[in-house]
């Protein structure tokens, strides 16, 4: 290939028979890489939901097959990145020269460069004492546009766009503080903004970067110290930092380096994956990814930081209480399982084996089993599968922590599974379905009669746009439990949109189109969020 030689002859210090790349290329690279690859595949390429890509095992696999899995995807869940038209045939050639040579490592950040990087932008003695608009901040949702890096505040009852707001690089998830009066958005490039609600309209008061990469934030909640402290888990470095919540100035950064839970081996870049504040204890639960070990933080006193390490599952990713908020329970993907953390003993109550192929619940739904009584439930990224884990040691002891029920769904590729106290419908998402139809649809079930099967609503239909991918994704509540929103999320360039649905009808109530809302996926209704309602 006449590209490679070139490109070989360029770099200096190449590996024989290894193709190498332009400086230029190798920038490109490490962009496309970051942007396209490192969420699943990390960004030493010691793979975790995506294989490894270390070059012991790129260039056993050679250019060839490399080149073709870039361009066509797996069923597994590897993106058709070349024949989707989101990387050019160049670009694919670029990737496939750029994965046969070594990762770089990408620089640490440390409290230097974070209190670098922090931004007051309004001081606390300058914000009001009082809340100082006539917002209902119980029923706001925070929209993530993902690839406009902004959120969208929109007013749960008036579906109006209340305000767009800068935020990180492909912002990723808004958190509450525990009064409902601070919004934390983090983006994938590990900017932290601090919203204040109580501003005549709501506004960005503080700023931070806590890393190079980044998905979870978190604000304290036990009593005595809400709206206190927050903590925010890098992807790299490999990290998480605890800071003033009203401020966001980092107090302290630990290193989650370590030892893996099964073969206790030495892992370099153990991510950080999802992040809840305890209700039982003033801690926060950090779920390791690499290693497989959930910490619980201590921050009652951060100079002698206690943290209690516990062994789980390698590969944990996301997850929610069940409906007392004292278990959590989080999915360890790649190992399809779901580990439970009880918060109250600091213990690991059990691995359930879901029974479906990558468990990926989101924060998860809690309701009443009608027959097993409390169970939470997940849906499956690799398969149909919708699985429901008995949450009741003390009135169900012979069904906790064990799949009591499971049902089929639309199909696989599903990333999110919702329902409200207040409802008896449980909506599944499939989003990342390669099916079109099943994709730009969601399947609800009745909660009363589960076995009887699913409903398809045909979500983007709905929202009268035809053009596009029109995947839709993630429900979630209003403050009421009485409509669920979805969002229907085409490219960048193409026109999206949120569906609000009628919960008790299951018919279509409201659309929000609006030119400003750009690549919605994720929203965060805030009384939902503050409360952990799901
Ligand atoms: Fe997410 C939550 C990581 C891709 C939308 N996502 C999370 C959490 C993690 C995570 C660790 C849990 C945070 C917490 O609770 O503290 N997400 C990752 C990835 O590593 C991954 C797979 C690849 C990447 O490169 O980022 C990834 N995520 C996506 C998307 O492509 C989604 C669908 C669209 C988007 O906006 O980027 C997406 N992730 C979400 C959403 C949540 C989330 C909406 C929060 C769900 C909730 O109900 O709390």
């Amino acid at each position: 290939m006449d590209t490679l030689g070139k490109a070989q002859m360029e770099q200096g210090g190449a590996k024989a028979g290894v193709p190498t790349l332009t400086a230029a290329e190798f920038e490109e690279g490490k962009q496309i890489y970051f942007e396209r690859c490192a969420g699943c595949h990390g960004v030493l390429r010691k793979g975790a939901t995506g294989k490894p890509l270390t070059t012991d095992k790129t260039r056993e696999l050679g250019f060839d097959y490399l080149h073709d899995f870039i361009t066509y995807g797996s069923a597994a869940g590897m993106p058709n990145w070349g024949t989707s038209g989101q990387l050019t045939e160049r670009q694919v050639d670029l990737m496939t020269r750029y994965l046969l040579n070594e990762p770089p490592q990408p620089p640490e950040w440390g409290l230097a460069e974070m209190r670098g990087s922090w931004k007051l932008i309004v001081p606390v003695a300058q914000r009001p004492t009082k809340q100082m608009n006539k917002l209902d901040l119980d029923n706001l949702f925070s929209v993530t546009l993902r690839d406009t890096g902004e959120i969208a505040l929109i007013d749960g009852a008036s579906k109006q766009i209340i305000k767009v707001i800068e935020t990180g690089y492909a912002v990723h998830i808004s958190r509450m503080s525990a009064s409902g009066r601070y919004l934390y958005v983090i983006g994938r490039d590990g900017r932290i903004d601090l919203v204040d609600l109580w501003m005549p309209e709501p506004t960005t008061v503080a700023e931070l970067k806590i890393g190079i990469e980044a998905r979870s934030i978190e604000t304290s909640k036990f009593h005595g110290w809400e709206d206190k402290l927050a903590i925010a888990g890098a992807y790299w470095p490999p990290q998480y930092v605890i800071m003033d919540g009203p401020t966001l100035e980092p107090i302290k950064v630990v290193s989650t380096r370590g030892m893996t839970v099964d073969t206790q081996e030495y892992h370099p870049e153990p991510r950080v994956a999802s992040i809840v504040a305890s209700h039982f204890n003033p801690e926060f639960v950090v779920n390791v990814k690499e290693t497989g070990q959930i910490l619980m933080v201590n921050y009652e006193d951060l100079k002698n930081l206690k943290v209690t390490t516990i062994g789980a599952e390698r590969f944990l990713h996301d997850g929610g209480f069940d409906s007392t908020g004292r278990y959590f329970l989080v999915a360890a993907n790649a190992r399809h399982k779901v580990a439970v953390v009880d918060t109250k003993l600091n213990l690991l109550s059990a691995l359930v084996d879901t029974e479906g192929l990558t468990p990926h619940p989101g924060r998860g739904a809690n309701f009443i089993h009608p027959k097993f009584g409390p169970v939470w439930a997940t849906s499956h990224l690799g398969d149909d599968t919708i699985s429901f884990i008995g949450t009741d040691p003390e009135k169900h002891p012979a069904q906790a922590w064990k799949i009591v029920d499971s049902v089929r769904g639309q199909g696989g590729g599903s990333l999110f599974i919702k329902t409200h106290p207040k409802s008896t419908n449980l909506w599944v998402d499939t989003p990342l379905n390669p099916d079109e139809d099943m994709r730009a649809s969601v399947a609800v079930f009745d909660i009363k009669d589960l076995a009887k099967g699913y409903t398809v609503l045909p979500i983007a239909e709905w929202s009268g746009i035809k053009e596009g991918a029109r995947r839709v994704v993630q429900g979630e509540y209003n403050k009421g439990g009485d409509e669920v929103w979805f969002s229907v999320w085409n490219a960048k360039d193409q026109e999206s949109a949120i569906v609000v649905v009628d919960d008790k009808t299951r018919t279509l109530k409201h659309v929000i189109r609006d030119k400003r809302l750009i690549t919605p996926t994720g929203k965060f209704n805030t009384y939902n969020t503050k409360m952990d309602v799901y």
